[in-house]
């Protein structure tokens, strides 16, 4: 590492190769990783973040930074469908800095730690939730100490393996974190993109996290934030919306928590927040809610408050479906509410999985005719990818000795459906069933009377579509 004062950091976001349509959200992770380095270290170390998935930053911006910048360290926030990619980038770093220490984390990091060290040769790769490890990290490197007794990180040996200093440790008092870095972004390269909520109602909107951690079991899962779920007081959650508000014009909340309506009673409570701020906001849900406990009146309190757009995880229609993958839920329950929240004028959105190992296309069809079945005005039907160190991979494996995905693949291609030994053709079930949830029943028509930015979620609707056919074999 080059000897200078100031030790500077680069936080990346890789992209997602191959694709037009890119989903583009406020990084969170890195914000927040940002923050805390800057709360813990002030100047000393200095900080900048780099999303590639904005429109003017790619592969060569992200070069041309490490040549002008020559940043100590280059760190990578991944998912495990961006492995290739950050492998790939990592490698770009090395070989225009290799004095630079390449750090990894992010759910790809916390779901395989070993394969990530391999596969994009980090000298240090983060498990788990990172803000309190990285800066424990760079307080030992500062100090020149050995990082061997910090839990949670992938060191290598001096033979240059990599091993496993301990399990990670979640951060219990999530109030202790700083809020954000929202300054280290340009919160308009946002605006304009696709959001994980294809409806924005608002150009100028944020995501924001009120809680980490989910106690729900779904073997499909990484339960990146554990399975005991950790509020934030909501006070602070309201210091951080009012900054949003008043700083950067923030005027739509996408709330992105693993299970945000786990305590009825404090959404009740945020609801009323929100209504009494005087701030005039509005409000969606693109990583769901759960259906099954979610009531008429914290419908009514969200509504209240500004909620325009609901997401529900239904997954899969079947019963022994429902009951192999651990979701359990209740599917009167969720037609119930889905249908209350639409009477509300609630635009309703669902996920649904097809391609189960051991289900069969009689099963899959019962997950669409209920999705048809029900007033809802989107949904995405993923195709199953079992990914390693979930339990629906083991499952896999049980059926399928053969099955190897240890190499993750893309998720939106037809190579990385699990299913592609069975007897029925999953992808032209899943064309069809998205031809006949939005052109049959005038359910499109209802949408785009529903929808508050109609000529931005057409054309939305046209790029995936096109590109969704060109994926398709
Ligand atoms: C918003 C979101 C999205 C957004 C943005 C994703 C993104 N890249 O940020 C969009 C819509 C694009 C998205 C898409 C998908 N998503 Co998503 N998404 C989320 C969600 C709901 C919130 C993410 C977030 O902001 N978290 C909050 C921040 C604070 O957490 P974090 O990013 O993990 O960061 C912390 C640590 O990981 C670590 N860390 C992170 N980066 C770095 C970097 C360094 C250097 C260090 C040291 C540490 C570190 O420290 C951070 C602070 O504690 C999570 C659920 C969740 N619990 O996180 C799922 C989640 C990330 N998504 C998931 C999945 C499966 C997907 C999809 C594949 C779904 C699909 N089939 O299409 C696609 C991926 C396709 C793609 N690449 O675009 C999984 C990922 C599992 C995995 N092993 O990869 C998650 C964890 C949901 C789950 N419970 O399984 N998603
Ligand atoms: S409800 Fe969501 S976050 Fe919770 S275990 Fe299931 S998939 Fe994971």
């Amino acid at each position: 590492m080059m000897k200078r004062e100031k030790l500077r950091l680069l936080l990346v976001r890789p992209d997602l190769a191959g694709f037009v349509l890119k989903t583009i959200d406020p990084p969170l992770g890195i914000l927040s990783l940002s923050a805390a380095v800057k709360k813990d270290f002030g100047d000393a170390v200095e900080v900048r973040l780099m999303d590639l998935r904005v429109r003017h930053q790619n592969e060569k911006s992200f070069s041309e930074t490490i040549k002008a910048w020559r940043p100590d360290m280059i760190g990578f926030s991944a998912l495990s469908a961006e492995a290739d990619r950050t492998a790939r980038l990592a490698r770009v770093a090395r070989d225009l800095h290799p004095r630079a220490k390449i750090l990894v984390g992010g759910p790809y990091a916390t779901s395989t730690p070993l394969e990530c060290s391999e596969k994009t040769g980090a000298d240090v790769v983060f498990v788990g939730e990172a803000e309190r490890t990285l800066c424990d990290w760079l307080r030992c490197l500062g100090e020149n100490g050995s990082a061997t007794e910090l839990p949670g990180l992938v060191l290598r040996d001096s033979d240059g393996r990599p091993f496993l200093t301990g399990p990670a440790e979640l951060i219990e008092d999530l109030d202790a974190l700083p809020i954000p870095d929202w300054g280290g972004i340009r919160i308009e390269d946002y605006h304009f993109g696709n959001s994980m909520n294809w409806f924005n109602a608002h150009k100028r909107y944020a995501s924001i996290m009120t809680s980490r951690g989910c106690p729900y079991q779904c073997i499909y899962c990484h339960k990146i934030f554990g399975r005991k779920v950790r509020f934030r007081d909501l006070s602070l959650v309201m210091e951080e919306v009012r900054m949003l508000y008043e700083e950067y014009g923030i005027r739509e909340l996408q709330i992105v928590d693993d299970i945000f309506n786990v305590d009825p009673e404090r959404v009740i409570e945020f609801s009323r927040m929100i209504q009494d701020s005087g701030m005039r906001l509005l409000l969606s849900f693109p990583n769901g809610l759960r259906s099954d406990i979610l009531t008429e009146e914290v419908v009514d309190a969200l509504r209240s408050a500004g909620t325009y757009m609901m997401t529900f995880a239904i997954e899969s229609a079947s019963p022994r479906i429902q009951k192999m993958i651990k979701k359990n839920l209740d599917l009167k329950k969720a037609a119930e509410m889905i249908r209350y929240a639409d009477r509300q004028g609630i635009i309703t959105k669902a996920y649904a999985m097809i391609g189960f190992v051991t289900e069969t296309e009689e099963e899959i069809h019962e997950t669409i005719d209920f999705i048809l079945n029900l007033p809802l005005l989107q949904v995405s039907f993923f195709m199953v990818v079992p990914q390693p160190n979930t339990a629906l991979y083991d499952l896999t494996k049980e059926f399928d000795r053969d099955f190897d995905l240890t190499d993750v693949p893309q998720y939106y291609g037809n190579s990385s459906q699990y299913s592609e030994g069975a007897d029925y053709d999953l992808p032209r079930i899943q064309r069809w069933a998205y031809l006949r949830f939005y052109f049959r029943s005038g359910r499109f028509f209802r949408l785009l009377l529903r929808v508050p930015r109609p000529m931005h979620f057409l054309r939305l609707f046209v790029v995936s579509g096109i590109e969704g056919l060109f994926r398709i074999r």
